[in-house]
């Protein structure tokens, strides 16, 4: 070896050079444990993609999944308990149940797969581990990983090891306990959580974190909603929207941009069908025309009014939902929503006060003219170009807007994961100020959160950025001194990770390597860790590609019996909305091995600080003296285990009642600039989407039914005229390769699809396109992966054909 290669490679280099290497397209297949084998038999019929969303081939969906994981009774008496005051909260989406009136069925085809997925009879023994060594189980597809079952015991791979072996709790909470006080200083180590972890525990996991000594406290809210926190603080003062859900009873409009709820908060169409039926008019932006946002056939028999009447529904056309479609490209909402406000500032001038509502602007708002002049700069030509959408298209939006008395504004992902994903949720606020649609019924911002606790685990205190109130009330109470330094978002953590700056990594639920950007980068900074913990229920990649040394914690799901004392526990989850839930699984445990995150956490703890030391965590077992210290350090939880036995309650929302504490004691309008994609010729800029059949990184089946996919994953959606440009033909194999500041990533095989996605756009699944996301490729402001803003190109693939004619356009299912 040269003296050359021996001089240790700055970050950078090592990132640019691991970037541009034209990989090996099998090494990304193992990667990503996806042969070219396991693509086919894929059949996809745009034609036949489904034309409404929920009904009878929801319901039959989530019977077949929920009988095949969990067998009839189960699944009957599981699907009972889901979302009721005295079952548990649905672990799949953030979005909240109706508060007085919550029906037989109060959930969805999807919240019943995530239930069934976590309670399937299905399970990974030791034998398991015995006979498969980690290279052959890192051959299989991550729907085949989750498929095996859920983890009963403990299990390590010692380092040089090809196996998992099983180890005992108390070995496994020694040795982490060991390694955590091995470290140097403690901010090597990190503490990863995803929003699947109850309020209680989620407590208790910063606590440990900042008695420990670090901040380094990265959640999956890094990777979902990092860009409207950082936006709606500055603005509103707050980093959460602002409605209820009895905001949709007096809404007259609702604007939805980047956000496919029929798939991913399926529960939200019932509220938008009921705005239907008394006249709100619903838009929806988006790139690509989701069929939940087009139809929806409500399967609630509460709903009718005659229960005879929900069989001819069934089998109906349902409710129009979308009033006006608007095609945005990807990545052009910043342009889309400056041109309707420039708009609607031209025309309140000409007859003033008839469009925007000015008495609002000059009481509650502060930064109006540097805004007002931002918008008479932005020409029609940026406008248009950067967003994809003409004038005629943005005057229809703009005639919607300015008539609404109540518009409710709801967001996901389609306007956070870009470079301008604070921007981007500026405009949208800006959006609402300017009629003043905030503090009023039916009006306001929804963010439209992801895991069910994603924003209860934020109010807790996960956060790498804690503010000095929280860490002020917290050290009071339970008399540690936390640390003030900032820690790692989840960017920063495989930075960290991959320069052999992080050297534990402590994840409770969340699977970070599939979830991150740079598949590559992240894979190589894991491999780096010396040591990676993972409190998980079901097997992922995460597990197998670990670090050097890897331990698996199998906990207790959300929908299985945490005991205390004799006593079921109760916890707790916050939704979108900002109210708090109670939450207390019912089900046996699928093995008697299983522990609690809780009970982990305070087992980790005690390992690691030992009996003395200012914290008793053994009295922390009990979620009602976590929830007394939890009222005592945040704001809005007083009389917490009261009101949480009698039911929900709402945290307190400030600018819900017009008190904006930003750092002009008013809501602030915000001046961006318009996006400039400069698009050389062939490049499309894509975006990464879920299908029906995924829950984040976990795989549930290889269909896209809404879609019109059946069968497999790697796809990417183009626009029939863009193929056409390129020379591709609908279902050819082609090769994708981003470009990100002279850096290529190639992922080979992906079937062309011809779809009705808005120009220069296209779409791919995650977690497979992961591969392509530039680690540094972020939120500007925040540090959010841009995991929706992908600049590429397409090449025909010189791969090998698969035995399925390439271009068939073939009818599924
Ligand atoms: N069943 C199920 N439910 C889930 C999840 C799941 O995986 N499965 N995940 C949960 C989580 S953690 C989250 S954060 C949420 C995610 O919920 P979503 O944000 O709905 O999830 P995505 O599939 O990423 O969809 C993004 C939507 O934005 C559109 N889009 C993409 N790019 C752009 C753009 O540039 N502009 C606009 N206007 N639109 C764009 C896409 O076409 C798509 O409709 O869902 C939660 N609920
Ligand atoms: N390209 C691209 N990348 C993305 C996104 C995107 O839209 N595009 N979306 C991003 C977003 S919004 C998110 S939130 C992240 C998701 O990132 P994560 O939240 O880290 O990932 P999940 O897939 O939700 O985690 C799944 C694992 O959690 C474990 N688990 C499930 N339930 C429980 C439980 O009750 N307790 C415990 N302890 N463990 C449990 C299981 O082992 C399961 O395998 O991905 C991000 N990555
Ligand atoms: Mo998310």
């Amino acid at each position: 070896m040269s003296s050359k290669d021996d001089q240790p490679k700055s970050e950078a280099a090592l990132s640019s050079e691991l970037a541009t290497r034209e990989r090996d397209p099998q090494a990304s297949f193992a990667l990503l444990g996806e042969t070219p084998e396991e693509v086919g038999p894929l059949t996809i019929s745009v034609d036949r993609r489904s034309k409404k969303a929920a009904g009878l081939p929801a319901i039959v969906q989530t019977m077949k999944f929920g009988v095949r994981e969990m067998g009839v009774v189960r699944t009957l008496r599981t699907f009972l308990e889901i979302n009721k005051e005295d079952g548990f909260d649905c672990q799949s989406c953030a979005w909240p149940s109706p508060d007085d009136k919550r029906k037989i069925a109060e959930f969805c085809e999807n919240g019943a797969k995530a239930m069934a997925d976590e309670l399937t009879r299905k399970k990974v023994e030791p034998s398991f581990f015995a006979e498969h060594s980690i290279a052959e189980l890192l051959e299989q597809s991550d729907y085949w990983l989750n498929a095996q079952g859920r983890l009963t015991q403990p299990m390590i791979k010692r380092e040089g090891g090809t196996h998992f072996e099983p180890i005992t709790w108390g070995d496994a909470f020694e040795r982490i306990g060991e390694k955590l006080r091995a470290l140097s200083d403690p901010n090597e180590a990190i503490f990863y959580t995803s929003g699947k972890t109850v309020n209680e525990a989620a407590f208790l996991f910063q606590l440990l974190a900042r008695q420990f000594g670090t901040n380094n406290l990265p959640d999956c809210s890094n990777m979902c909603h990092e860009a409207s926190g950082a936006a709606l603080n500055d603005t509103i003062g707050l980093g959460k929207g602002t409605i209820k859900l009895e905001d949709f009873d007096h809404s007259d409009t609702i604007l939805i941009l980047g956000n496919n709820p029929g798939t991913n908060h399926p529960r939200m169409l019932t509220s938008l069908e009921a705005a239907k039926h008394r006249g709100a008019t619903i838009v929806s932006i988006n790139p690509m025309p989701e069929t939940g946002l087009m139809r929806v056939v409500n399967p609630n028999p509460q709903d009718y009014s005659n229960p005879l009447e929900l069989p001819f529904a069934l089998l109906g056309d349902g409710t129009q939902l979308t009033d006006l479609y608007v095609p945005v490209r990807v990545n052009g909402d910043a342009a889309l929503l400056q041109g309707v406000m420039k708009l609607l500032v031209e025309r309140d001038r000409r007859a003033p006060g008839t469009v925007i509502d000015r008495a609002f602007i000059a009481e509650h708002t502060s930064g109006w003219d540097a805004f007002a002049a931002g918008l008479d700069a932005a020409t029609w030509e940026e406008i248009t170009e950067s967003s994809g959408v003409d004038r005629a298209m943005i005057e229809a939006l703009a005639d919607i807007v300015g008539r609404a008395k109540r518009m409710i504004v709801l967001w996901c992902l389609g306007l956070t994961q870009h470079p301008n994903g604070v921007d981007n949720v500026r405009q949208v606020v800006n959006l609402l100020l300017l009629g003043g649609h905030i503090g009023r019924p039916g009006a306001g911002p929804c963010c439209v959160r992801g895991h069910s606790n994603v924003q209860g685990d934020r109010t807790m205190g996960i956060w790498e950025h804690p503010k000095e109130p929280f860490l002020a009330a917290l050290d009071a109470e339970m008399g540690i001194r936390s640390p003030r330094a900032p820690g790692y978002n989840v960017v920063e953590t495989l930075h960290a990770l991959h320069d052999g700056r992080a050297k534990v990594f402590f994840a409770i639920s969340g699977n970070l390597f599939s979830a991150a950007p740079d598949t590559h980068y992240t894979a190589e900074a894991f491999k780096r860790c010396p040591v990676v913990v993972h409190v998980s229920t079901k097997l992922h990649r995460g597990h197998l590609l670990g670090g050097k040394e890897s331990i698996l914690l199998p906990c207790l799901g959300r929908a299985e019996r945490e005991m205390h004392g004799g006593q079921v526990q109760l916890s707790s989850v916050e939704d979108s909305m900002g109210i708090v839930n109670p939450t207390r699984g019912r089900e046996a445990p699928i093995s008697s091995h299983l522990l609690s995150d809780t009970e982990i956490i305070v087992r980790i703890a005690q390992a690691t600080f030992g009996k003395a030391g200012p914290v008793d965590w053994a009295r922390l077992l009990d979620h009602d003296r976590v929830r007394d210290h939890i009222e005592r350090v945040i704001p809005g939880f007083e009389d917490f285990n009261a009101r949480l036995r009698k039911g929900y309650f709402y945290l307190p929302n400030a600018p819900r009642d017009r008190v904006f504490r930003t750092s002009t004691g008013k809501a602030k309008f915000s001046t961006c600039g318009i996006p400039k994609h400069d698009l050389a010729p062939g490049e499309l800029l894509m975006t990464t989407v879920r299908s029906h059949d995924q829950f984040n990184t976990v795989v549930y089946g290889l269909n896209d039914r809404y879609r019109g996919v059946w069968g497999g994953r790697r796809v990417i959606f183009v626009n029939p005229l863009d193929l056409r440009e390129l020379g591709l033909t609908d279902g050819q194999w082609v090769d994708i390769t981003s470009h990100f500041e002279g850096e290529t990533r190639t992922a080979v095989r992906f079937r062309a699809i011809a779809y009705p996605i808005a120009r220069r756009s296209a779409a791919s699944y995650y977690p497979e396109a992961n591969v392509l996301v530039a680690v540094r490729a972020v939120a500007r402001e925040c540090n959010q992966p841009a995991q929706k803003c992908v600049r590429i190109t397409l090449r025909a693939s010189e791969q090998r054909e698969l035995g399925d004619a390439p271009a068939a356009r073939m009818l599924g299912p």
